[in-house]
């Protein structure tokens, strides 16, 4: 009889329409690869040296504020820049290139060095929030932008430059890959269904219970049936706003929340400040498509302990993404936790 939690298995991605490979069995191996060594943690709420603190210098001549919530500036070193003329090169079918420009920025969370999502305050989130909308409508409005990506590196393992909190917003006149993906696929579903993708699969995943992590009533936060990270958690909003811009107040006081929850568990797993990219999917710019569900990812590396953790590498370069916990066993662990986190416990 084939067993789910034993069994090998591929799991489908609707979103993405892809499969990941499951290998419950293989979490008895013995394991003898690297272990990452993770930096102390002890920060000041101040650092002289961070070019995110108020007041301090940033590249180019650049002095931040004295802000005193949010923060946002263009990033100095941006991947996208305004006005790149457009244009396209094909000198064969195989061999295209196209122009892409948008806008770079970075968001400072906090005029705190020292805090994280998970340690902020449920108000200063609440602004945080407010700062993103803000952010989404005036960017999703600019001409010749097609779509705004909103991320969060965390932490030195996923290539964040500084551990001040803060996030990215790279706003481009192309659609990424992912988005594109996930747009058709959302897309096709709500032509055939008449509701969204993640409409229906949030209602499977509430009646469930096997995969949720929490839940308040305007978001729920759970590890996803085809979760290729460890310990990756996706947050959807339970009505189906297309975007950040469609929430009301309680919505976004409810954003703040699970957020605060779902990161404050993920510390209190291994007992660090857990190390993540995070970001938002949501309707491209144009006209509003009922198609599109909000809805973000949490993708964290860490595997079994603060120092073990997962590349996809070998097979997951050449062939697909595989794991070896279950997405439930994974849900079960972050939902036994406390929601008090480990730095506040005396
Ligand atoms: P990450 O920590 O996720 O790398 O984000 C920090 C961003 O800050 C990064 O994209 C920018 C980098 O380009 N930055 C500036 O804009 N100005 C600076 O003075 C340093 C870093
Ligand atoms: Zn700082």
């Amino acid at each position: 009889m084939f067993d789910l939690t034993e069994h090998p298995h591929r799991r489908y991605n609707p979103l993405t329409r892809e499969w990941v490979l499951v290998s419950p069995h293989r979490t008895k191996r013995p394991w003898q690869g690297q272990v990452e060594k993770l930096a102390p943690e002890t920060r000041p709420q101040y650092d002289l040296k961070c070019y995110l603190c108020p007041g301090n210098d940033r590249a180019g001549g650049h002095k931040n504020p004295v802000y005193q919530n949010t923060f946002v500036f263009e990033n100095d070193f941006a991947a996208l820049i305004p006005g790149t003329p457009s244009g396209s090169v094909a000198p064969h079918p195989l061999i295209q290139a196209e122009a892409a420009s948008g806008v770079c920025k970075v968001i400072c969370f906090s005029p705190r060095h020292d805090l994280t999502v998970a340690e902020m305050e449920l108000a200063d989130l609440r602004t945080v929030v407010d700062t993103w909308v803000d952010q989404y409508v005036e960017l999703n409005q600019t001409a010749g932008i097609a779509y705004v990506e909103i991320f969060e590196n965390r932490g030195e393992m996923m290539g964040c430059s500084n551990p001040h909190p803060h996030c990215q917003i790279w706003a481009s006149s192309i659609v990424p890959n992912e988005v594109a993906k996930e747009a058709a696929a959302q897309e096709e579903y709500f032509a055939a269904n008449g509701r969204t993708l993640l409409t229906d699969y949030l209602e499977f995943e509430l009646k469930s219970g096997e995969r949720l992590v929490c839940v308040n009533d305007h978001f729920a936060a759970l590890v996803p049936w085809w979760a290729v990270w460890p310990f990756e958690v996706m947050l959807i909003s339970r009505r189906a706003a297309t975007g950040l811009d469609e929430l009301s107040s309680d919505e976004r006081d409810g954003l703040a929340d699970i957020l605060k929850r779902v990161t404050t568990r993920y510390d209190n797993l291994f007992e660090i400040s857990f190390p993540y990219s995070f970001g938002f999917h949501q309707r491209p710019a144009g006209p509003r498509n009922p198609a599109w569900h909000l809805h973000a990812h949490f993708y964290p590396p860490l595997l079994r302990s603060a120092t073990v953790r997962k590349f996809l590498v070998g097979y997951e370069m050449l062939a697909m993404p595989q794991r070896d916990i279950t997405a439930e066993s994974a849900a079960a662990r972050l939902r036994d936790l406390t929601e008090v986190h480990y730095r506040t416990r005396s």
